[in-house]
């Protein structure tokens, strides 16, 4: 921000380790939490080069500081990318910053997230089709691009729609494409509905045929999402995201499901 500048950077940097550990998972050794540490450390170093507008700093913390030293790019995903943004929304949220250092923050964020799927290794490819995208009305398009970016690094061939993905436009991509999975994303509450009623206009369309997947800081106020929108998984983070789209693209197809697919023309 710059609004309140050098102050500003310096307090998120004393308070980081306390605000940032709060939202770290559970270290199963001691070994991993001195990793999880350091990538506390680091984050609060990105958060202050995102607020700075530092591009480059940004840049150069993840690759030589993260990936150089060792550290998973998936990790830095979670512990470094997504806790920043989160960080970034308290402030903005807060009014310490203002919707433009917000913008400015998340497209350096956009950038690095980038260049670790450059970095990350990828499985070999699983002939599995999935199509990722916000709902209509959704304008988070980042916390998508992270969870499919994991599906794709997993193997998936995965198509990213990005943001406020029209239905009547996804209804005909699936029509052209035939995936394995839709995945929907939402972030704001008020665009559940949005996502029930995908949910339902393509469950009216393809039966049980693509399986749905639904995930976003949305659903996390449900609880039970999948059962309560009526799809078929959802993950919370990127970790169970892997093994829970592997089960419903391993699962027997539905025969009614089926027809409706190999109907159309
Ligand atoms: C950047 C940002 C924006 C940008 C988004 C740009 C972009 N390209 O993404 C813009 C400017 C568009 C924006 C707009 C708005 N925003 Co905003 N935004 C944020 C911010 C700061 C960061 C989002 C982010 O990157 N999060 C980090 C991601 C990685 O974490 P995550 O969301 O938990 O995602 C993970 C999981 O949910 C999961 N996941 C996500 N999708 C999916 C999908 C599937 C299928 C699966 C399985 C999993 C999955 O995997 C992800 C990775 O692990 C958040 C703060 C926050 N806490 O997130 C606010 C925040 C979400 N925004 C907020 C608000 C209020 C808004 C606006 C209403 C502001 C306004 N007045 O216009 C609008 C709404 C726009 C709309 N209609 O959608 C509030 C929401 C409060 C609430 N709960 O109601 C937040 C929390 C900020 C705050 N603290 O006040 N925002």
């Amino acid at each position: 921000m710059i609004s309140e500048g050098a102050a500003l950077e310096r307090e998120v940097s004393q308070n980081s380790d306390q605000a940032f550990r709060s939202s770290l998972p559970r270290a199963s050794t001691v070994q991993h939490l001195e990793g999880l540490m350091d990538l506390d450390d680091l984050c609060a170093r990105f958060v202050q080069a995102q607020l700075a507008g530092d591009r480059r700093e940004a840049l150069r913390l993840v690759m030589e500081e993260g990936v150089g030293r060792g550290a998973p790019a998936s990790e830095i995903a979670l512990r470094v990318l997504q806790t920043a943004q989160r960080k970034i929304g308290e402030l903005w949220q807060d009014n310490r910053i203002s919707v433009a250092d917000e913008h400015l923050a998340t497209a350096i964020a956009q950038v690095v997230l980038a260049h670790l799927y450059r970095l990350s290794p990828a499985s070999p490819l699983l002939d599995k089709l999935v199509l990722f995208g916000c709902v209509e009305g959704e304008h988070h398009e980042f916390p998508a691009r992270l969870a499919a970016d994991v599906l794709d690094l997993a193997g998936y061939d995965v198509r990213f729609l990005g943001a406020d993905v029209p239905t009547e436009s996804l209804v005909s991509m699936i029509r052209r494409e035939r995936p394995d999975v839709v995945a929907l994303s939402a972030t704001m509450s008020f665009n559940l509905r949005s996502l029930r009623m995908t949910v339902a206009r393509l469950r009216s369309d393809f039966g049980e045929a693509p399986p749905i997947l639904v995930g976003g800081a949305a659903c996390d106020m449900l609880a039970d999402p999948a059962q309560e929108l009526g799809a078929d998984g959802f993950a919370r983070d990127t970790h169970d995201l892997v093994g829970i789209v592997g089960r419903l693209v391993s699962r027997p197809a539905p025969l009614a499901g089926r027809e409706v697919l190999g109907g159309i023309p």
